[in-house]
């Protein structure tokens, strides 16, 4: 079952069941009031199956809204090859972290956005004004419930600024915080719906006055780490009581010659949840297209 917040034409922003090309809006009017309070459930499947529906409108007609509600968004660094290289041709003071980073139980995490600074599918994502070599990147993202269990997955989009974090590393929450610094969406598929981790591909398509200008694939299989341990060092002496996300690194970078620019647009796509697009602005620039 995939699960989406959506806003109604009449204005009205609940929570749906996504099932192909249509949505059914659920009444929340008498239970859980939030897609957080719906996660929440032991059995979230029984309790979506429980709630009364609207009727089934077409997905075109509703606005897809990022899939969060108070959960901070947190990540996970150089948790594929691919990231390790790419850091270490960046950043050749603090190569030997990365490749440190790479090897060692304890892995990098980081805060990469509180819900204000996330943009859903289709909602503009921003480069920064200060930074001149930017990419987006392509990550499954773990979704938790307040006791950190892994209860759904979603697409999360890591924009970076890679000239900021490999000028320095203690620079890295610049290159990585800001506001619409992080795609999320387009809705969540719950733990139930699945496929197994080795079957997840992973494909990000970059997009400029509507031709592709970079393409890039991986898969879940490449990582190096496991989703529970990367949960189990996120809630080390850590709380989450709104629920948490957490991006787990990315597999596809761009080759060094590569930046993004504003109007380009963004898909990433992950089997098992759908694809999520998002056009690219800068400050100062007109929106994409
Ligand atoms: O250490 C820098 C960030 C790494 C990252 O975001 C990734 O590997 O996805
Ligand atoms: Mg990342």
């Amino acid at each position: 079952m995939k699960l989406a917040r959506i806003r109604l034409s009449n204005g009205d922003t609940t929570v749906a069941i996504v099932d192909a090309g249509s949505v059914t809006p659920l009444d929340l009017s008498g239970g859980p009031s939030s897609l957080f309070e719906i996660l929440e459930s032991e059995d979230v499947d029984a309790l979506v199956a429980s709630l009364p529906q609207k009727t089934t409108v077409l997905i075109s007609e509703v606005d897809l809204l990022p899939p969060v509600d108070q959960q901070e968004i947190w990540a996970a660094g150089v948790t594929y090859r691919r990231s390790r290289a790419a850091r270490m041709e960046e950043s050749e003071a603090a190569a030997s972290c990365y490749d440190r980073v790479y090897e060692s139980p304890r892995p990098e995490l980081f805060l990469k956005a509180t819900p204000h600074r996330v943009a859903g599918n289709g909602q503009p994502l921003r480069i920064r004004a200060d930074a001149t070599w930017n990419v987006p990147e392509p990550e499954l993202t773990l979704v938790m419930n307040s006791n950190l269990q892994l209860v759904g997955y979603t697409i999360g989009n890591d924009m970076s600024s890679r000239d900021i974090e490999g000028d320095n590393p203690l620079y890295l929450p610049q290159a990585k915080v800001y506001d619409q610094c992080a795609g999320v969406g387009p809705w969540i598929t719950l733990a139930s719906a699945m496929p197994p981790r080795e079957k997840i591909g992973i494909g990000l398509t970059i997009r400029r006055a509507g031709k592709p200008v970079f393409e890039g694939q991986t898969g879940v299989d490449q990582m190096a780490r496991g989703f529970e341990d990367l949960i189990g060092w996120l809630g080390r002496d850590n709380s989450f009581p709104t629920g948490a996300m957490l991006m787990t690194g990315t597999g596809v970078v761009p080759d060094n010659d590569f930046t993004l620019q504003a109007g380009d647009v963004v898909d990433i796509r992950i089997d098992g949840i759908g694809t999520l697009s998002n056009p690219i602005v800068q400050a100062g620039s007109s929106p994409a297209g």
